[in-house]
């Protein structure tokens, strides 16, 4: 459904971190597209959608926040708290991102542009098209 991927901190000494990303080595994928999410209340909750083809990494990197993932069969909640753990989306999986700390910044980068119809932002919908993947 999804995979943890650890990032290497570069940066030897006492002056900070520095987190590389690059396409087709640490992450599985060509990033076509990057974007970031921030200043969101902690009530909020975002996503309510799958993706038909997109891969995605997503990296909290200042405070954390929750990502519950559906497959339609089963659903799982990750914590992301760690700038040296990046979440491996793969597609056809529904999210809905919560529990956002304060001054939290969620950064994604993405297989593809930004395309509103590889979005499935139904539930049923997204429940009737797995049943037809499978
Ligand atoms: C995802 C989760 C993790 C654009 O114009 N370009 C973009 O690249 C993106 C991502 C969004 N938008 C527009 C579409 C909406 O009018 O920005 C608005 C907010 O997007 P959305 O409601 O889809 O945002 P989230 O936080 O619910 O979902 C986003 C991504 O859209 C989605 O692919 O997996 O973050």
């Amino acid at each position: 459904m999804y995979e943890i991927i650890s990032l290497q901190d570069k940066n030897a000494g006492d002056t900070g971190f520095l987190v590389p990303i690059e396409e087709m080595l640490d992450i599985p994928f060509f990033i076509k597209r990057i974007y970031y999410i921030g200043g969101v209340s902690a009530s909020a909750r975002r996503g309510y959608h799958a993706h038909r083809n997109l891969e995605q990494v997503l990296i909290c990197v200042i405070g954390s926040v929750k990502i519950l993932l559906d497959d339609g069969n089963e659903k799982k909640v990750i914590e992301l708290c760690d700038p040296f753990h990046a979440l491996y989306i793969k597609p056809g999986l529904w999210r809905e991102m919560y529990d956002f700390t304060s001054e939290s910044v969620l950064l994604v980068l993405a297989s593809e542009h930004y395309n509103e119809e590889d979005y499935i932002r139904n539930y049923s919908d997204f429940l009737e098209w797995k049943q037809g993947e499978s």
